[in-house]
């Protein structure tokens, strides 16, 4: 049994979850629970980052102050996970006491190793980002992510002396060439290192939403360097060291393609600077796009764009569509790694090409012509039937593709087999043929396919794989006893009441 902790990014609670901050989540929702169900020891971490400008400024023109602006809207984050399913093990929260120490720990450790020095610092900042620019990297004056007029600032700052590991984290790139998946990812972190790298600036006094600087009490942290630590916080980091010798280094990173620079470069070199191995793993997917544009928080104030991002939040779309059909959609039709388009018509085909016609339909057909040809008990399944070949083969690529942060391809693989079974059923029409030994087989072995189904689903969709379980007349829940257990071909018991119940998927029409 193996160990695996899994982090998304902590999101901004400057606004309400989104469908962009959902794909992140219900993707390494969906690998910590496929990790659950091959055995390994699994801890996902996911929550809010709380701190910096751009909060304090969102509070206030609510007229709220920042700690109860941020309560409000982390407990909006924590209600989506729950309509998500997203089965989290811990939500950290950056105005948590705990992060304060490990920040104030963390930090310290750099400071006594003399990698922290206070300097004058003057530049451009913009508040959406959180970060500063220089003037040749600005369009028409404004930043290039937010079209945000940004601020000049002059401040005195302590720095980290991030140009003091430009070749240790270049030898460290060399001797982790998976550290940074994809390649395309870790080769644009590999080129800004090379590029050279500034000492950056760590701590703000023009602002007081923050966490304080142990040894200047005059300054706060800058929210990244707050938030990067977050990772460690909920391991114990200076409060329970075995604990953190558990989990840390192997660790994966889960984070959208903007923060690159934070989580492969920064993030690595802190680590170094504090005397502790880099994350083992940081995985860079890719944005979902609406008309072509990032969905994002400010689409909300964007008049020309193409849906209101009200109309498709993560509960809207729950309720239209229900919860498994929205994880679905957001884990098959966007690979982990590149862009992809987010649009209602693109769940609505996925639901009916995919879940009612191919899902749906088959469990109910099965259990329809099981009740009329098999007296409604399941048929033993044929130890020479093709579908068993197929079934074993899909394991193996499902398993493959989960292990590399891809459940797209893990469905992928996993809808062939459905279709297989489809396929084997039209041609042998069992629905045709009298009862009997023969056609026992046919229907036993294409329930014993739709059951190792089930198993491989239930990472994606909880949910639909316990109703199906228990339709197919199984006890527990498809993980239980582990992947490795339940996918032998011919392990279930036979004679098992099979019921039909509702569709699952009723055919949408919009
Ligand atoms: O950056 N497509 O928080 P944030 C795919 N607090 N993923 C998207 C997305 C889209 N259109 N929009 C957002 C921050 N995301 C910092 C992180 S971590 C120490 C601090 C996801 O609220 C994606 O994972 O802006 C992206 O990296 C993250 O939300 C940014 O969330």
């Amino acid at each position: 049994m193996g160990r695996f902790y899994i982090t998304t990014p902590i999101y901004y609670v400057n606004d309400a979850p989104h469908m962009g901050t959902s794909y992140t989540t219900v993707n390494a929702d969906a690998i910590a629970r496929w990790h659950r169900l091959i055995g390994d020891e699994t801890k996902f971490l996911t929550g809010t980052d709380e701190h910096g400008m751009k909060i304090a400024e969102t509070a206030e023109q609510h007229g709220m102050s920042p700690q109860s602006w941020t309560d409000a809207t982390a407990a909006r984050f924590e209600d989506a996970w729950s309509t998500l399913n997203i089965s989290n093990d811990d939500f950290i929260r950056t105005t948590q006491a705990r992060h304060y120490e490990t920040v104030g720990t963390f930090l310290t450790k750099i400071y006594e190793n003399g990698f922290i020095r206070k300097d004058t610092y003057r530049g451009l900042y913009c508040v959406g980002c959180e970060d500063y620019y220089t003037a040749d990297q600005l369009i028409d004056g404004k930043c290039p992510s937010h079209n945000r007029v940004v601020e000049e600032m002059e401040e005195d700052n302590y720095f980290f002396e991030l140009s003091k590991f430009e070749d240790r984290l270049l030898e460290w790139f060399e001797a982790n060439p998976q550290a940074i998946q994809p390649a395309s990812k870790r080769n644009e972190a590999l080129s800004f290192i090379k590029g050279g790298l500034k000492d950056v600036s760590i701590t703000r006094t023009s602002i007081s939403w923050g966490i304080p600087v142990p040894w200047d009490s005059d300054h706060v942290f800058y929210v990244w360097y707050d938030a990067l630590i977050n990772y460690l916080t909920a391991i114990g980091y200076g409060r329970d060291e075995a604990e953190v010798a558990k989990w840390w280094p192997s660790v994966h990173h889960l984070i959208g393609k903007e923060i690159i620079r934070f989580h492969c470069v920064w993030w690595p070199a802190m680590c170094m600077a504090a005397g502790i191995d880099p994350p083992a793993h940081v995985f860079v997917h890719g944005w979902l796009l609406v008309g072509g544009k990032k969905l994002s928080k400010s689409m909300a104030n964007d008049e020309t764009a193409p849906v209101k991002l009200t109309d498709i939040t993560p509960d809207s779309l729950v309720e239209q569509f229900g919860v498994d059909p929205v994880r679905y959609y957001l884990l098959r039709n966007t690979p982990l790694g590149t862009d992809g388009d987010f649009s209602i018509e693109g769940i609505t085909d996925r639901y009916n090409a995919d879940l009612a016609n191919n899902l749906g339909n088959l469990v109910a057909r099965l259990a329809t012509v099981i009740g009329s040809k098999s007296g409604g008990l399941s048929p033993a399944p044929d130890e020479d039937s093709e579908l068993k070949g197929i079934a074993n083969e899909t394991v193996v690529q499902a398993r493959d593709a989960w292990e590399r942060f891809a459940p797209q391809e893990g469905l992928e693989v996993t809808w062939r087999l459905i279709g297989a079974i489809n396929a084997a059923l039209e041609v042998a029409e069992p629905w045709k043929a009298d009862p009997g030994p023969q056609v026992d087989a046919v229907l036993g072995s294409a329930l014993e396919a739709l059951r190792i189904v089930t198993v491989l689903i239930t990472a994606a969709m909880p949910d639909t794989a316990a109703i199906i379980w228990e339709r197919i007349g199984l006890a527990g829940l498809p993980g239980d006893g582990g992947l490795e257990a339940q996918v032998v071909w011919g392990s279930a018991p036979t004679g098992r009441p099979i019921s039909k119940g509702d569709p699952l998927f009723p055919r949408r029409k919009d």
